[in-house]
């Protein structure tokens, strides 16, 4: 019983879903569903990667969290539009609360949507939120075992951010183990080392999400 009913869930989940897929699509918006653990550092990314985009192109940022305005509140000061879910406790985002936040950009007058889902390696995978692909930000600092550990999260990655990158020399990270766990999961998706704080990989991140626009 309890299985059918999460199921019905995630169907009707995954319909609604696929109406904001088209409707995006029909506008040239390419949307980037961006999930990872607390702390990896999405918002960070998101503040630093913004202000480089080229000035024709320009973007929305949908905020997902248990509770607060914070991170909407930080993406604002970059000047683009920036709205705030708070899903009352839920662990992750689903499509319905991106149609309602939907309601509240301008659509006309962007061509890259961001939506910053709530942090955590597990419920977010589920939930499909009509975007066009899914950006997955794994900090150096949470280890290199996170793939194996928590597959269905990395498993329909288009690019993870190996983030933290200038902390490397602290910890016993290995690029090599990560990489080869990726490779098994999921060999399609590109992997980017990079540093919210000190930039660097930017650059190619840059390069990476405009060659991706509609
Ligand atoms: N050293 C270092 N710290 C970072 C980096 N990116 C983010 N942080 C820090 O990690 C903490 C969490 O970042 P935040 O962007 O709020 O993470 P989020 O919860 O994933 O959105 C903040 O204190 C950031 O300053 C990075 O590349 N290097
Ligand atoms: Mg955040």
């Amino acid at each position: 019983m309890k299985v059918n009913v999460m199921s019905d869930i995630l169907k009707a989940n995954d319909l609604l879903a696929q109406d904001i897929k088209e409707m995006l699509k029909k506008k040239q918006i390419v949307s980037w569903n961006i999930m990872g653990s607390p702390g990896s550092g999405k918002t960070s990314i998101l503040e630093r990667l913004i202000p480089m985009l080229p000035g024709d192109v320009k973007a929305a940022v949908i905020e997902g969290d248990l509770a607060t305005s914070r991170d909407a509140e930080r993406i604002a000061k970059t000047g683009v539009q920036s709205t705030q879910i708070n899903t009352q406790g839920a662990c992750h985002l689903d499509a319905a609360m991106v149609r309602t936040a939907l309601e509240k950009i301008d659509l006309d007058d962007i061509s890259i949507l961001f939506i910053e889902n709530v942090g955590n390696l597990i419920c977010p995978a589920g939930f499909s939120l009509g975007e066009t692909g899914r950006i997955i930000v794994s900090s150096i600092t949470e280890g290199d075992d996170k793939p194996e550990k928590y597959p269905s999260m990395f498993k329909n990655a288009h690019v993870v951010l190996l983030n933290k990158i200038d902390l490397k020399s602290q910890t016993n990270f290995r690029i090599d183990n990560f990489t080869r766990e990726m490779k098994k999961i999921n060999p399609q998706a590109d992997i980017m080392q990079i540093s919210a704080t000190n930039g660097s990989g930017f650059t190619e991140l840059v390069n990476w999400v405009v060659g991706r626009l509609l």
